[in-house]
């Protein structure tokens, strides 16, 4: 014997109402749309990521990690700053928990400066804020960046990929000094800030 409650069923809808069918037929149209855009974008990633190849940042250079400390371009001996024929800096960083070896280098302002980095064991980040640099530093590949510093100063580098529990500490920095405070680096030698 339930009561039948006055302000349901019967009540009839305001003039301004958008009847359900209508409502519904609506959003049906904006699902399948949304489900149309979706389809094309995943089907972009999985063309470009087939046609062009998955690639890690920068370029596709490999390194074996386990023996880069042994010899070759990662060898202790040149990391840093070393400077080409046509004035232009290279820049050389293994990166590994929880540390950038060397966590100092120096460069001059208004150069060209290109940055080779690896990692001994997980993936880290190279970051340099208010520039162009930022990318990933896989094992198993050289990251490689190119920068130009218009301004001197010293740009700290965190580590911006989650690498472990001291992932917090793992810092560097790059000291740009003007043109005047750049001593020559000779071809085969190699230069940091690292207080010794
Ligand atoms: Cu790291």
């Amino acid at each position: 014997m339930a009561e039948e409650h006055p302000d349901l069923p019967q009540r009839s809808l305001p003039a301004a109402t958008v009847p359900a069918e209508v409502v519904a037929r609506t959003e049906r149209r904006w699902l399948g749309l949304m489900i149309g855009v979706l389809i094309v974008m995943m089907a972009v990633v999985v063309l470009t990521g087939m046609a062009n190849a998955i690639h890690p940042p920068s370029n596709v250079e490999t390194i074996d990690p386990t023996t880069l400390h042994l010899g070759g371009e990662f060898a202790e001996s040149n990391l840093g700053t070393a400077q080409e024929r046509d004035g232009s800096l290279t820049v050389r960083l293994v990166a590994g928990q929880y540390g950038f070896a060397p966590d100092c280098t120096k460069v001059a302002v208004d150069t060209p400066v290109k940055f080779r980095l690896t990692s001994t064991d997980v993936i880290h980040g190279f970051l340099l804020p208010s520039t162009n640099v930022n990318t990933m530093v896989v094992p198993g590949f050289v990251a490689e960046v190119r920068t130009r510093f218009a301004r001197p100063g010293i740009y700290r580098m965190p580590c911006n990929e989650f690498c472990g529990a001291g992932h917090h500490g793992m810092w560097a920095r790059v000291n740009v000094v003007p043109k005047e405070q750049f001593k020559p680096v000779a071809l085969t030698e190699r230069s940091t800030c690292v207080q010794q």
